[in-house]
């Protein structure tokens, strides 16, 4: 097994320049319950395919795999920590963003209601969101009547802290996927080659829905559900099911919750607005239970964790001259720590959390290598400095807040090269006029 990302490492709302305001909604599109996910009126699908977007596509281009020699090769990434606020009226589009309009939403309902069997995918190496948001759509479809198989590029594992989400009995192995797919729905990838193996079938699908909130979305499929506003994609599915008429049960509820934690780190990121809390509550009340959820992918794991956890916090480094003098904190983890514990590398996802507490560093790397012995560079930072943009730069993607990107070689040699990415013309200002953490 290898590879799992990072959780809360999905890209969320906003990505580079986002202000920090949300813009205003059009009327309408308001749920039962207050949130709402229809679009802006004046935004929309014109701003979205406005200039730059194509070279911006190309520059975030998607999760190419780690090939060959290329020093930097990059996959990527679900990542980016959920979000912070949307962007604001002045605010250039984020690439494909589409914010889904009425019509998108009809659609999506009209390809649904006519398909008696539904594919659906979500992006390799799923995360809570990715695999909690597909599992509830697919209980929710099933409610319907209609026949689901829900599946994931290769390696076709389920991470150990997502083994309790419900409905993994629609999931089939990749290679058992229709074909050529009347429907298919894609949840939580960013661009098809986030598929991995299964883009190719996305790519002969008849009908290919889009439920994704990632702001770099490549724009991919024929109807797009994409809100970069989103914390989640769990909120969008959340609205697709209401939209569907599926009441929420607790299997489905305990899906989209999986998600909706996963992507606001717990309800601790900025992505975490008043519409995130409306929803949790909502979920709650069909019987989902926070404390047990959280366990499950927060709480627990096995003690040769701790020993890994213990090695990694020993060798962290803390670099307080880097990232424009904010403070750069960092660590490895290479495959023989955790095979010395017996520890599988999707375990690791919680030890950038112990690392970003670091008072004297905005920045914190954990290096982790993965099963293939590529390094997978999970970044986090507290809003002063864009990692995004640096792991992007890396051949990665993410969020501002929380990226990543894959490369081979010496750790030593690869956080060179990161630490020159993070000492873009952005980090030059002077600390004092960094903005309120709006955490705090
Ligand atoms: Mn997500």
């Amino acid at each position: 097994m290898s590879g799992s990302q990072g959780r809360g490492e999905t890209p969320g709302a906003g990505r580079p320049g986002r202000p920090a305001q949300r813009a205003p909604r059009d009327a309408g599109g308001h749920t039962a319950t207050g949130h709402d996910v229809v679009p802006r009126a004046a935004g929309g699908r014109g701003r979205a395919g406005s200039g730059g977007a194509v070279a911006h596509a190309a520059r975030r281009a998607e999760h190419p795999k780690p090939a060959g020699p290329a020093p930097t090769a990059a996959s990527i990434t679900s990542d980016a920590a959920g979000g912070g606020p949307g962007p604001g009226p002045d605010a250039a589009a984020p690439v494909g963003a589409s914010w889904p309009s009425g019509a998108d939403w009809n659609r999506a309902l009209e390809l649904i209601s006519a398909a008696d069997e539904v594919s659906l995918v979500c992006h390799v190496a799923p995360d809570g969101d990715a695999l909690g948001s597909m599992l509830a759509l697919g209980q929710a479809l099933t409610a319907l009547g209609k026949r689901c198989l829900a599946s994931f590029g290769e390696p076709f594992t389920v991470p150990g802290i997502l083994r309790f989400l419900p409905g993994q009995d629609l999931l089939v192995e990749p290679q058992r996927m229709p074909a050529a797919p009347t429907l298919m729905i894609a949840l939580d990838a960013a661009g098809a080659a986030r598929l991995g193996s299964l883009a190719e079938r996305a790519g002969r699908a008849e009908a290919l829905i889009v439920v994704d909130h990632h702001a770099s979305n490549t724009g991919f499929g024929a109807v797009r559900l994409v809100d970069p506003d989103a914390a989640a994609t769990a909120v969008l599915v959340d609205e697709l099911i209401r939209r569907l008429g599926v009441p929420l049960d607790r299997d489905i509820a305990q899906g989209l919750y999986a998600g909706l934690a996963s992507d606001t780190g717990s309800f601790k990121y900025p992505c975490t607005t008043p519409e995130v809390h409306d929803l949790a509550g909502r979920l709650l009340a069909a019987g989902v239970r926070a404390d047990a959820v959280s366990r499950e992918l927060w709480d627990r794991a096995p003690f040769g964790y701790l020993q890994v956890l213990a090695g990694a916090l020993a060798r962290a480094r803390l670099e307080r001259d880097a990232a424009g003098g904010r403070g750069l904190v960092w660590t490895t983890i290479a495959r023989t720590d955790r095979d010395a514990r017996d520890v599988p590398y999707d375990q690791l996802e919680g030890v950038i959390d112990q690392l970003r507490r670091t008072d004297e560093a905005e920045v914190a790397v954990v290096c982790k290598e993965n099963d293939a012995g590529d390094w997978y560079v999970s970044t986090r930072s507290k809003g002063a400095v864009d990692v995004g943009r640096a792991c992007v730069e890396l051949g990665g993607g993410g969020h501002d807040s929380a990226a990543a990107f894959t490369a081979s070689g010496e750790p030593i040699a690869i956080i060179d090269r990161l630490r020159a990415a993070l000492r873009g013309p952005e980090d030059e200002a002077p600390v004092q006029d960094r903005p309120a953490d709006p955490g705090l």
